[in-house]
C-alpha cells in the first residue's frame, strides 16, 4: 500500500523527515524536581515561601533554556506538603523517590528533614535543605545531606553572645516547643548562655502546637528573669510572646530563625519590639542582589518573601549547576558533582564542607520597630 506521503515525497526525503520529527519528539527531557515543606498547618505560610522560591528557580532556568548533554531539558517541580510532621515527611520522601526525582530541595523544618533524609540517602538523591537548622540533621554520615543556611549550633550561640555581650543580660529562663528544631536550638543556647556566665532559671517545655502559655508564663514571671528564650516557630512564639505581654513579663524574648519573620508582628502585635531574633543567613539587605530577587518574587508572588524563600531559589539553582558540571540528569553524576559546588547566587557564595554545611554560614540578628523587622548585628562564621 501506497501513502500520500510516499506519493509526494521520493524514499530518501521521506526517511529524512521522519528522523526530523522523531528527533524533536525525543528533544525535550523532562526532569523533575522533588520540594517538600509544610502548605498545611501553622507554618504553611513558610513552607509556600520556600516553595515559591524554587518555583521562582525553576521557571527562570526553563525560560532561558537548559541543555545537558546535547538534550533539551526541562524541569518539573514536584512540590509536596509534609504538614511539618515526620512521619508524614518520610512517606512523602518516599513518594518523590518513587516519582523519580533528580534531587530535593526541602523540607523545611528540621524535625522532617532528619527523618527523611535517609530514605533520599538510600536512594541516592541529592536533598538540599534551605532551613532546617538542628546540626544532627548533616551529622548522621549521609553523602546525599546538604544545608544552605548555617546551624543551631552556631546561631544558639551567637544569640547568646549577642543577649550577654551587647544586652547586658545576666538571668534567662528558656523555654521549648519539644520538635527537633525548638529543643535543639534552645540546649545550643542554653549551653552556650552559661559558658557567658549568664544564670539559666529553668527550662520549660510546651509543643508546637500550643495556644495558651500563661500558665508557663506566670510559672516563670514569679522567677523574674531579664529575658526569656523561646525555642520554637512563629505560629506559636508571636502568641507566647504577646500574651507574656499582657501578663506583665517585663523580660526581653530571645528566639532564632524559626520566629524571626513578619509574621510574628502581626501575631505578637505591640510585643514584637520586646523581640530579639536571629535569623541563620545574610540580611536580605546585606544579600547584593537582594532587592532585585525581593521585587521579583514581589511581582510573580503578589506579596513580599516571609524568610527562607532566596535559600530554596539558591538551592535549585546549585542543584542545575551540579547538573550542569556534571552534564548528566544521572541522580549518580550530580551526587558526585555536589562537594565541589562553588556557586554565587542571591545569599551570598556557596561552598560546602565535609558535612554537607556551609564553608562560610552567615548569623543576622534582628528585633522590631513599630512591628518592623529591623537589623541590629551580623556575625559571619
Ligand atoms: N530553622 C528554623 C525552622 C526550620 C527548622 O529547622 O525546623
Amino acid at each position: 500500500m501506497t501513502t500520500n506521503l510516499q506519493r509526494m515525497l521520493p524514499i530518501s526525503a521521506a526517511v529524512a523527515l521522519f528522523a526530523t520529527f522523531a528527533t524533536t519528539a525525543q528533544a525535550d527531557e523532562v526532569v523533575r524536581i522533588g520540594h517538600v515543606a509544610p502548605l498545611t498547618g501553622g507554618i504553611a505560610h513558610l513552607g509556600k515561601d520556600n516553595e515559591n522560591g524554587a518555583r521562582l528557580a525553576i521557571e527562570e532556568i526553563n525560560k532561558k533554556g537548559l541543555v545537558i548533554g546535547g538534550q533539551k531539558v526541562t524541569l518539573e517541580l514536584d512540590a509536596q506538603d509534609d504538614a511539618a510532621d515526620p512521619r508524614t515527611a518520610t512517606q512523602v520522601a518516599q513518594k518523590l523517590v518513587d516519582d523519580k526525582v533528580l534531587a530535593v530541595v526541602g523540607h523545611l523544618n528540621s524535625g522532617t528533614s532528619i527523618p527523611a533524609s535517609k530514605i533520599y540517602s538510600d536512594a541516592g538523591i541529592v536533598q538540599v535543605s534551605p532551613s532546617a537548622t538542628n546540626p544532627v540533621f548533616t551529622l548522621q554520615g549521609f553523602k546525599t545531606t546538604y544545608r544552605i543556611v548555617a546551624t543551631d549550633a552556631q546561631q544558639g550561640p551567637a544569640l547568646a553572645n549577642f543577649a550577654a555581650r551587647t544586652l547586658k543580660i545576666k538571668s534567662v529562663a528558656i523555654v521549648d516547643d519539644s520538635t527537633a528544631y525548638g529543643q535543639g536550638l534552645a540546649s545550643e543556647f542554653e549551653k552556650a548562655a552559661r559558658s557567658l556566665g549568664i544564670n539559666v532559671l529553668s527550662h520549660d517545655a510546651t509543643n508546637d502546637k500550643a495556644v495558651d502559655f500563661r500558665a508557663i508564663l506566670t510559672k516563670i514571671k514569679g522567677e523574674n528573669p531579664e529575658a526569656i528564650m523561646y525555642g520554637g516557630m512563629d505560629s506559636t512564639g508571636g502568641p507566647f510572646s504577646k500574651q507574656a505581654r499582657q501578663l506583665g513579663v517585663r523580660a526581653k524574648v530571645l528566639g532564632g530563625d524559626g520566629v524571626c519573620n513578619d509574621n510574628l508582628a502581626d501575631l505578637a502585635g505591640e510585643a514584637a519590639d520586646n523581640v530579639v531574633c536571629s535569623v541563620a543567613g545574610v540580611a536580605f539587605e546585606k544579600m547584593a542582589d537582594g532587592p532585585v530577587f525581593l521585587a521579583k518574587y514581589q511581582q510573580r508572588f503578589g506579596h513580599p518573601v516571609e524568610m527562607y524563600a532566596p535559600y530554596s531559589y539558591d538551592a535549585l539553582y546549585i542543584i542545575v549547576d551540579a547538573m550542569k558540571r556534571a552534564n548528566s540528569t544521572d541522580p549518580a553524576k550530580i551526587l558526585a558533582a555536589m562537594p565541589m559546588t562553588d556557586h554565587k547566587g542571591v545569599t551570598g557564595e556557596t561552598t560546602f564542607d565535609a558535612h554537607g554545611d556551609l564553608k562560610h554560614g552567615v548569623i543576622s540578628l534582628y528585633t522590631y520597630k513599630g512591628g518592623k523587622k529591623t537589623l541590629l548585628d551580623f556575625v559571619r562564621l
